[in-house]
């Protein structure tokens, strides 16, 4: 049976033996599998944890995505940011085509997950017709895939040299944080102090989230030319600067003419958790892997964990970043 394309990165399935092909069934019966929550299955594989739909994708990838040059790949821990920069890269590169302050700009009309698809949900026969810019030179794919289990056609050098992986991570407090609302609203079924075990053992989606951060940091460091390192944060902090260093980075920078006109401020104000939350576009329906919308968007701020986690739950995270991190020099 030709596997679906819908199936969601995060949620339960029923019935994998029917969703499946026989030989990723195959090659999930040889993985190391721990039983995560009622019906929720994880599996080991290259050292990180995925739930069947999203570990599909990844298996699909790994066998038959070619990369073009000049693809971008954008990258993200689930609930890190992801909509976010998706909106943000789109706008940054179709500046031209699609000036921001547009009012029949494609953001006002589509969610940031339809025009920026995840590569892992896409069915393999339909990899080559992702055309998210009008003059079809760039593609932007965005995935969870960790770092190590990236095709290689992506990574090596000698591949199309010119694509781009855009890294963005997230204070994992927040992150989890986000995390768990995200569960609370698609009805997961889980407590806060279950949740939080979970994630600190790495079913998070890809995860261990410190994992695959790590890998992505290092590789930027490594080859700053095919890696740039983001962090929600400072996105928040200083978004002209950041989308300034995004667009020297992807081949794209600001120029004077693009000062003069504007056009930073009116690609934040455009892709800002304002905007973008109040849109009904992003207010209604769901996305063709069934979750809603809407659940994309809850408060989009930095700092909210402290409405949330327990002092001893904060400290946790903290110690196990700060040991996980110590040796990269790495802090988030
Ligand atoms: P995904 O990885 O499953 O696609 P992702 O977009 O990374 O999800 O996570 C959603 C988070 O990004 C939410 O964070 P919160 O729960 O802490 O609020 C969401 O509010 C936030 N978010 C979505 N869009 C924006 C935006 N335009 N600006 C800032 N934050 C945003």
């Amino acid at each position: 049976m030709e596997p679906k394309t819908s199936q969601l990165p995060h949620k339960p399935v029923e019935d994998e033996t029917l969703l499946y092909n026989q030989e990723f069934l195959e090659f999930l019966s040889g993985l190391p599998k721990e039983r995560v929550i009622e019906k929720f299955e994880s599996y080991q594989y290259q050292g990180f944890w995925y739930n069947p739909p999203l570990l599909h994708g990844i298996f699909n990838m790994q066998k038959h995505f070619q990369p073009c040059e000049n693809d971008i790949f954008l990258v993200t821990a689930p609930k890190s940011g992801t909509t976010w920069l998706k909106a943000l890269i789109y706008a940054l590169m179709n500046r031209e085509a699609h000036p921001p302050q547009s009012p029949h700009h494609p953001l006002l009309n589509k969610t940031p997950h339809q025009l920026v698809p995840f590569l892992e949900f896409i069915n393999p026969s339909e990899y080559g017709s992702v055309c998210n810019s009008p003059d079809r030179t760039t593609r932007i794919l965005a995935t969870h895939c960790p770092l190590v289990s990236l095709p290689k056609s992506i990574t090596d050098d000698h591949s199309p040299s010119s694509c781009k992986i855009v890294y963005l991570c997230r204070d994992v407090k927040d992150n989890f944080v986000s995390l768990f609302h995200f569960a609370q609203k698609n009805q997961w079924h889980i407590s806060l102090e279950e949740s939080f075990e979970l994630y600190c053992k790495g079913f998070s989606g890809a995860g261990p989230v410190w994992d695959q951060i790590s890998g992505y940091w290092k590789e930027s460091l490594d080859r700053p030319h095919k890696v740039l390192f983001m962090r929600y944060e400072e996105m928040q902090n200083e978004p002209q600067f950041q989308l300034k260093r995004l667009a020297h980075f992807l081949g794209k920078p600001i120029s004077e003419e693009d000062e003069k006109s504007g056009v930073v401020d009116q690609i934040i104000n455009l892709c800002s958790f304002d905007t973008q939350s109040r849109l009904k576009v992003n207010n209604t329906g769901d996305l063709v892997c069934g979750l809603s919308n809407s659940s994309f968007f809850r408060k989009g701020v930095v700092g909210d964990w402290k409405n949330c986690l327990t002092i001893d739950m904060a400290s946790k995270l903290d110690q196990i970043t700060e040991e996980k991190f110590h040796a990269f020099g790495l802090s988030i």
